[in-house]
């Protein structure tokens, strides 16, 4: 019998952070278990706490299993995969590790903006294919004095503002409310932003409130010299219209480092090569998994010592 308190672990973590958790604490890890109903009759006596990331999240029936569930601590700070709604209906609180892994996102944001326009997986293949001996590669599209539209202002909206300016950018935002504070132009209607931006960077979280906010008319809108980053989450796209449309022309290009059903990508847009895809790597750098481990850690600590959480959500 383990004296270290019980912590369920729902699904694989950044090691180092796994490692930490199974030193301080009695892990029970429920990916790993063969047969799910004993695992859970066995832990549900005890278990208080559960682990989980961005992308397992952790389902209401879940939650059911585990009667004593007092907190479940999520590694990342999207928890759209969290039925939050439920664990709060039933006294259940949820942690997440905003602010750390911020500009790592928005960073990306950037990279994914920059190759889609100016063309980078591209130029990589073109030098590869050893197509740059016959001549140069096509003139591309210009990042300089584009409009961009964000979609959600949030922290790491605002930090792809501040990096969007260096390059020149007109810069404008949609989101449930206006942030004045933030002395960007504001839309209310995102088909309006659409049709004035010529680049659109999704930045909003995931769940329902956002299900495909970035629509099929808000892709038209933004039109075939129009460029669609996704650093958010699949769902925020209607991914069906956004392959049709690339694939037509009606929409220029894309940098997409999320999907709806991650990770199958859909065959559509995996045929388009004017299309930059990236698997899910917005935060994922050393120092930043690091951070949201430590932040992990800390929320757990504090429930377990009766503290307030540092990150409620
Ligand atoms: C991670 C993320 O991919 O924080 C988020 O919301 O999407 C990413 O940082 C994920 O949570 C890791 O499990």
């Amino acid at each position: 019998m383990s004296t270290k308190p019980m912590i369920v672990q729902v699904g694989p973590l950044h090691g180092p952070t796994q490692d930490e958790l199974a030193r301080r604490y009695d892990v029970r890890r429920l990916f790993e278990a063969t047969d799910k109903a004993a695992f859970l009759a066995a832990v549900a006596p005890q278990c208080q706490v559960a682990v989980t990331s961005g992308t397992r999240g952790m389902e209401a029936s879940l939650m059911q299993a585990l009667p004593q569930l007092k907190l479940v601590a999520c590694f990342g700070v999207g928890v759209d995969a969290i039925d939050v709604a439920h664990a709060h209906a039933n006294g259940i609180a949820v942690s997440n590790t905003p602010d750390v892994l911020t500009e790592d996102v928005a960073d990306l944001a950037l990279a994914l903006l920059l190759g889609a326009i100016r063309r980078i997986p591209q130029g990589d293949r073109f030098v590869r294919e050893g197509s740059w001996l016959k001549g140069g590669m096509a003139l591309t599209a210009s990042m300089q004095q584009r409009k961009v539209g964000i979609v959600g202002l949030g922290r790491i909206g605002v930090a792809i503002a501040k990096r969007c300016a260096a390059f020149n950018t007109e810069l404008a935002y949609f989101g449930p409310r206006e942030k004045p504070a933030s002395g960007l132009r504001y839309f209310a209607d995102l088909v309006a932003m659409a049709r004035w931006s010529d680049v659109l960077i999704a930045a909003c979280p995931g769940g329902e409130g956002t299900r495909g906010l970035v629509s099929r008319s808000v892709l038209e809108a933004l039109g075939p010299a129009g460029v669609f980053v996704n650093i958010a989450r699949g769902s925020v796209v209607d991914e069906a219209a956004l392959t049709e449309l690339l694939t037509s022309g009606a929409l220029g290009s894309a940098g997409l480092d999320v999907f709806e059903r991650e990770p199958q990508v859909p065959a559509g847009l995996i045929a388009l090569d004017h299309v930059v895809l990236h698997p899910h790597q917005g935060s994922a750098t050393h120092d930043t998994r690091a951070a949201m481990g430590r932040k992990v850690l800390e929320n757990v600590e504090a429930w377990f010592a009766g503290r307030p959480l540092i990150d409620p959500v």
